[in-house]
């Protein structure tokens, strides 16, 4: 069935390390008599597709049992490579599972290099990229809700819409080469039309979708947010009720956090790479100076700034730099403690922020914390709510060809405003639907494409 590689491929497909099971995995042509050399047990040739059986690994060589095991026997087509694949279930540990990938290499298999069980996929017209690339997301998804999206992307959605984008883009080229071979059924202004629309409608189509690559980004990178503020007004307090765990050391002496600390979070649903930093102020400790220094750089490279002050003690030049300095970020003002008397006042405030910047807080009732993390979810999913069907482009390989395709329809509507003949403005029109054929593959060219598929982990 296979029309990619007689070579029968094999890896270990679970992570390395110790567990309960771990999977040899093989595909190609010969993976089940392959398999079935090193195994005793029922006759794998001879056993039903899609069953598990039970049975030894053995050494050919000396009969020794290597590992007791199940193995899967799946037959082409309805496979992930659309090749035969066999899936050794291990119980050893990692000599064990070694062992046996050692003896099917004995026995005919190649070393799969990473990523080329996935590459089988693509190749074998199974997945195509963005699906490809969903399957390497969904690895290193951070958060449910990036696990979410890349499941989705697996699923076609997002290789459904450029496909049907490719489609329109086509039945127009179509046209205009009709207009081209056949000058004398004047169509010329109808073709003309028919390009503007459909550069138009493509356009519009993308853009909606690019909308959605920051969130995208953000989705597989988190928000970079940083807690910011002077020393003692509860920004490591903030950051453990956020982890629901005590990752940093709070005491009531001013300057605890010395160096910035860096955790991955998810707050309903948004990742954020939360920051908590050492608080900033003047100081000639030269520990704490490093430490100032490295908060203020973690202050320029944040998404968002939670900016922490203390209601308890009067407005200090310090805050008031700080209001200043993150005025132009997107942020959001804690103002903590107001468990204990009030000594700055929101008309203080007033001032230096927006009062929908604002938040009141106290760590030690948890008071308005709940309002402070809903705040934060709502910053970051009012930029996606609106994306067709929710796709969400979370790929900046897939962004980039996105924004050229974008340049190129540009160019044809800039021709077609210009006068220039359909034949100049097709050019760009076709660049336009390779440039989204690269997104799917079925445009991209070699090198890209082993250039991908290298970057995934070995067993894949
Ligand atoms: N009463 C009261 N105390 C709080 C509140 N939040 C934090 N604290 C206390 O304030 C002190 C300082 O808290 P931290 O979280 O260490 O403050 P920080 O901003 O990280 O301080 P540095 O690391 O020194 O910059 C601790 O004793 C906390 O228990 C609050 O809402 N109310
Ligand atoms: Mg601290």
């Amino acid at each position: 069935m296979s029309n990619y590689g007689e070579e029968t491929i094999t890896a270990i497909s679970t992570p390395p390390g110790e567990g309960a099971i771990s999977i040899v995995r093989l595909s190609g042509d010969d993976a089940v008599a392959i398999a079935n050399k090193v195994f005793r047990g029922k006759d794998l040739r001879k056993v039903p597709t899609h069953t598990i059986n039970y049975g030894h690994i053995v050494d050919p060589e000396n009969k020794r049992v290597v590992d007791e095991v199940m193995v899967s026997v799946m037959r082409a087509p309805k496979t992930f490579t659309r090749e035969d694949v066999v899936e050794i279930n291990t119980h050893g540990g990692i000599v064990a599972t070694q062992h046996v990938l050692q003896l099917v290499i004995g026995a005919g298999a190649r070393m799969a290099e990473p990523g080329e069980f996935t590459k089988r996929a693509f190749l074998n017209g199974r997945i195509d990229l963005t699906e490809a690339e969903s399957v390497m997301d969904i690895i290193r998804a951070k958060t449910d809700r990036a696990e979410q999206v890349a499941v989705d992307q697996l699923g076609g959605s997002l290789r459904k819409l450029i496909d049907k984008l490719r489609k329109d883009i086509l039945d127009t080229l179509a046209q205009v080469e009709v207009n081209i071979d056949y000058p004398e059924y004047d169509t010329e202004q109808m073709t003309a039309k028919a390009m503007r629309d459909a550069a138009t409608d493509a356009s519009a189509r993308l853009q909606e979708l690019l909308a959605t690559a920051q969130s995208g980004s953000i989705l597989r990178e988190g928000l970079a947010t940083a807690i910011v503020g002077r020393p003692n007004v509860g920004k490591s307090s903030l950051l453990n009720y956020m982890m629901h765990e005590d990752k940093a050391i709070v005491t009531n002496v001013p300057g605890t956090t010395r160096d910035v600390l860096e955790e991955y979070v998810s707050v309903r649903g948004v990742p954020l790479r939360l920051v908590d930093t050492a608080g900033i102020h003047d100081t000639d400790d030269v520990v704490e100076r490093i430490g100032v220094a490295r908060s203020r750089k973690a202050l320029t490279a944040a998404d968002l700034v939670l900016l922490v002050l203390d209601a308890s003690e009067p407005l200090t030049d310090e805050d008031k730099e700080l209001l200043e300095a993150t005025k132009n970020k997107k942020r959001i003002v804690v103002l903590n403690k107001q468990d204990l008397p009030a000594k700055i006042t929101a008309r203080e405030l007033a001032t230096y922020l927006e009062p929908s910047e604002l938040i009141n807080t106290s760590i030690k009732t948890a008071e308005g914390l709940d309002e402070l993390e809903s705040r934060i979810a709502k910053l970051f999913f009012g930029g996606i709510e609106n994306s067709q069907n929710n796709v969400i482009v979370s790929n900046a390989r897939q962004a980039g060809l996105m924004r050229q395709a974008q340049t190129s329809l540009k160019s044809v509507l800039d021709g077609l405003d210009a006068g220039m003949p359909l034949d100049l403005v097709q050019i760009d029109m076709t660049a336009a639907w390779n440039k989204l054929g690269e997104i799917t593959g079925e445009a991209a060219p070699d090198e890209l494409i082993n250039q991908l598929f290298s970057q995934f982990c070995l067993g894949k």
